[in-house]
């Protein structure tokens, strides 16, 4: 039903087809603090959804969206216990499972038969994930990690999937105890603020599985980039001023709470970006943040407006670079661009073909071949 309710908002309501350039007004004004303009990004429309269960199956609607519930603003404040049932309420889903872009190609080829603009307008499209297009955005400020993305064309779609770096595997494997329970209050809090159905309270009492996921997908450009993308949601608002997704959406942080202003220097200066970024591509106007004091505790919330954020965040753009899109060229889903990032590199490219780099995978390049 929850699917049905969510395709009438898109038909009665008609698509958001403004542009959403970004206001002139909260451009900071020294010129010398950018490369470059920051290119036109199309105010995000989404094309539908799909959700992951507790066992990471997939399902083709609405059925993992949670329910925007803050805690009532007459109280004293919330008191969350973010390390409350770590680790024996925690199933986390296992990271040795690479599942590049199949989910997404899953959703699409249910749905690329019906997609506005024809078979033509994929055919010039990016796909890929989200929070890839955050990390091409975010390059210019990254200090600490580099990427790789694989790139494939086939029938003219250009595919970005993320390959984990020898550095973040090694990285992820030596994980300290500390950071992997700081990745669980993410998610604790995640339970605290969320309900499963709209009007009802949130039940920190269960279990915390983050195989489960709900994720939009979404089409949008930037510059002359078609992007057809998907991005995991947090939760929706019931009482959004706009119903229609992505604009219900809100997105839910943690962060250390803050004591002197060189704190939020760099929280501005670091966070701040992330979250903007990727919150500003996927269409969510709001984040909202729990900040959490040593104990692991979040008594204060604060809401940052995506649009606003952009008036702390000095935003270059080399992100819309047009490097594989002028690079990739060959048309074929068993050979692919690796593109490398390090920070204070440019970046490099290699060419591979088959295993293990190729990620489109059989069924998907069958089924689009038939
Ligand atoms: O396998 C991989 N290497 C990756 C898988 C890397 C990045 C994402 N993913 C998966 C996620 O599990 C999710 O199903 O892609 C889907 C959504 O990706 P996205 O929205 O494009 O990713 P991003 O914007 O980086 O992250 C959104 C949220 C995160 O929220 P926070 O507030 O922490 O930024 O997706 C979750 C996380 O809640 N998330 C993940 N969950 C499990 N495993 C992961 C991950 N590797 N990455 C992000
Ligand atoms: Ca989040």
């Amino acid at each position: 039903r929850r699917e049905n309710k969510r395709r009438a908002e898109r038909v009665d309501g008609a698509e958001p087809r403004n542009k959403l350039p970004i206001p002139a007004s909260s451009l900071p004004t020294d010129p010398a603090l950018y490369s470059g303009p920051f290119p036109f990004y199309r105010r995000p429309s989404e094309l539908g959804c799909f959700s992951l269960d507790a066992q990471r199956q997939y399902h083709g609607d609405a059925q993992a969206l949670r329910y925007y519930s803050p805690p009532p603003t007459n109280d004293q404040g919330p008191n969350f216990d973010l390390r409350d049932g770590y680790p024996d309420r925690y199933q986390p889903r296992d990271e040795e499972v690479q599942e590049r872009l199949d989910h997404l190609l899953r959703w699409l080829l249910d749905h690329r038969g019906k997609l506005e603009g024809g078979p033509g307008w994929l055919a010039g499209a990016i796909v890929t994930w989200r929070g890839h297009l955050t990390k091409l955005l975010t390059t210019p400020y990254e200090q600490q990690e580099g990427w790789q993305l694989a790139a494939s064309r086939f029938q003219g779609t250009l595919y970005l999937s993320e390959v984990e770096t020898p550095a973040a595997r090694a990285q992820r494997l030596a994980r300290p105890p500390l950071l992997r329970e700081l990745m669980y209050m993410g998610y604790k809090f995640e339970q605290y603020m969320c309900a499963d159905k709209p009007g009802s309270s949130p039940d920190p009492s269960g279990e915390v599985n983050t195989n489960v996921a709900f994720c939009s997908v979404l089409r949008s450009r930037l510059g002359s980039h078609r992007l057809l993308f998907s991005g995991e949601v947090d939760c929706t608002d019931p009482r959004a001023a706009s119903t229609q997704p992505p604009a219900c959406y809100v997105e839910l942080k943690t962060s250390k709470e803050m004591h002197r202003p060189g704190h939020w220097r760099s929280f501005y200066r670091h966070k701040l970006l992330k979250w903007w970024a990727q919150s500003f591509l996927l269409g969510v106007p709001n984040v909202v943040a729990g900040f959490r004091n040593p104990e692991g505790f979040v008594c204060s919330l604060k809401t940052f407006p995506t649009m606003e954020m952009f008036e702390y965040v000095r935003v270059r753009v080399q992100g819309c670079s047009p490097f594989a899109q002028n690079t990739v060229v060959q048309d074929d889903p068993r050979l692919v661009h690796l593109f490398s990032w390090e920070p204070g590199s440019p970046v490099t490219v290699s060419k591979h073909r088959d295993a293990p780099y190729a990620f489109l995978p059989m069924w998907y390049v069958e089924a689009v071949t038939r």
